[in-house]
């Protein structure tokens, strides 16, 4: 197949809300720079949902979704030395060339080599899609497009990983788990004895819990409306549960008055933006810290009083939990074959692209984790 135009099965998002069609599409060869991968085994991901919706400014349609998977590499092409066919990888949203400005900062995981051209939803050489159908281009999502059997990604969003590893596990590694840990390992470096609010315990929540524990946390407060959420978390680290439904005073006070005065590190893993004010407000003054990691619509905007900033509150953002892709996924998926950090404990479902589909009514259904897709 090196050289060739692939046929194989994806979902193709037509129009937001639209009921995504697995049609037929052609994947163009890898490009310079460009690696082909056999996606074996793809999750949904709430952001998914979120492009799907509308609400993403750089959402484009058609386009191809996608971007927590796993698979082995077809064919690379011209200077492509890192990986070769055979290789079992990750595909990487979050590009790491090690060359550019960001990634020699030494100050952040973001990555601008490829950023303008993933969010364009093309392959950054000539500005065009690999993928069509019947000639009509098809774009791109986030650099990964894992809802199609066959992809095409730029080598730097690859990550190269133990074949040993099973690949409907570690497909997780692409986004979610590693996202909650890393916002508590390496965006808020959580000490021992810290005490730790979760708001949203979907995957991301959950693995932000896994991750504080880990980090020696003391208390580890939950907050969701879904009370449903709470049996599970348990099991994640989460020592404490609080229904924001059964209160009649704002969380951020509830939480203040359980806590001494606050919080010293707060999670945002929803995407709302008046929980986002909430889990500020909900820090301790003098240095509580609070993350945001949900994803919030286009014309969403924050908002809080500034004497919450000058008082010591730090707000703070990450993505993929600061980690470096191509480095670190590696390094999560030996932690997981060392049965340092969880991942079967997410997946509540296993489907078929198929029946991806009912994954997303799932996701939307409340119950599930993560639905892990066997291509
Ligand atoms: P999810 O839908 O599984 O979990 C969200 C949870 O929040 C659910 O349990 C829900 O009941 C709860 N919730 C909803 N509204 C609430 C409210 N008002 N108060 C309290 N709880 C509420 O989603 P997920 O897959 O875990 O993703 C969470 C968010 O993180 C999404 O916005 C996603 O787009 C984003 N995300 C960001 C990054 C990043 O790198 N920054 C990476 C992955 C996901
Ligand atoms: N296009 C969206 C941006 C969405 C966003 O913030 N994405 C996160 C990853 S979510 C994974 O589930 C991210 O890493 N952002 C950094 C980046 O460079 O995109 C919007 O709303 O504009
Ligand atoms: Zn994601």
């Amino acid at each position: 197949t090196q050289g060739q135009v692939i046929t194989c099965k994806a979902a193709v998002a037509y129009e937001p809300n639209k009921p995504l069609v697995i049609e037929d599409v052609q994947v163009a060869p890898p490009q310079a720079g460009e690696v082909r991968i056999k996606i074996f085994f793809t999750a949904l991901c709430h952001t998914d949902a979120y492009t799907w919706s509308g609400k993403d400014p750089e959402g484009l349609f058609p386009c191809i979704l996608g971007h927590e998977a796993a698979g082995i590499v077809e064919s690379v092409g011209e200077g492509v030395t890192e990986v070769q066919p055979g290789d079992h990888v990750i595909p990487c949203y979050q590009a790491e060339c090690r060359e550019c400005k960001f990634c020699k900062s030494g100050k952040t995981n973001l990555c601008g080599k490829v950023r303008a051209a993933t969010g364009a939803g093309v392959m950054m050489n000539d500005r065009k899609s690999r993928f069509s159908i019947n000639g009509k281009p098809i774009y791109h999502f986030m650099g990964t497009s894992t809802f199609s059997q066959f992809t095409v990604v730029h080598d730097v969003s690859v990550a190269k990983i133990d074949p040993q590893a099973p690949l409907d596990k570690v497909s997780l590694l692409g986004c979610g788990v590693p996202t909650g840990l890393g916002a508590v390992w390496n965006t808020a470096k959580v000490e021992p004895g810290a005490i730790v609010a979760i708001f949203g315990l979907g995957t991301v929540g959950l693995a932000v819990a896994e991750g504080a524990k880990s980090a020696g946390a003391s208390r580890i407060i939950g907050v969701d409306i879904d009370s449903k959420r709470f049996d599970v978390a348990k099991n994640f680290g989460v020592t404490e549960f609080v229904n924001p439904k059964d209160y009649d005073k704002p969380i951020q006070q509830v939480l203040v008055d359980v806590t001494d005065g606050g919080v010293d590190y707060s999670f945002e893993c929803i995407g709302n933006v008046s929980v986002m004010r909430a889990a500020l407000e909900c820090c301790h003054k003098g240095w509580g810290t609070s993350v945001i990691i949900g994803v919030a619509a286009s014309g969403q905007e924050i908002s809080t009083r500034p004497f919450q900033l000058v008082t010591g509150r730090v707000w703070k953002g990450t993505a993929f939990g600061g980690f470096k892709s191509r480095s670190q996924v590696p390094w999560l998926v030996d932690k997981y074959m060392k049965k340092e950090i969880k991942i079967d404990e997410y997946i509540t479902h296993n489907l078929t692209l198929g029946e991806i589909n009912s994954a997303f009514d799932l996701m939307h259904e409340g119950g599930c984790l993560r639905c892990v897709l066997k291509m």
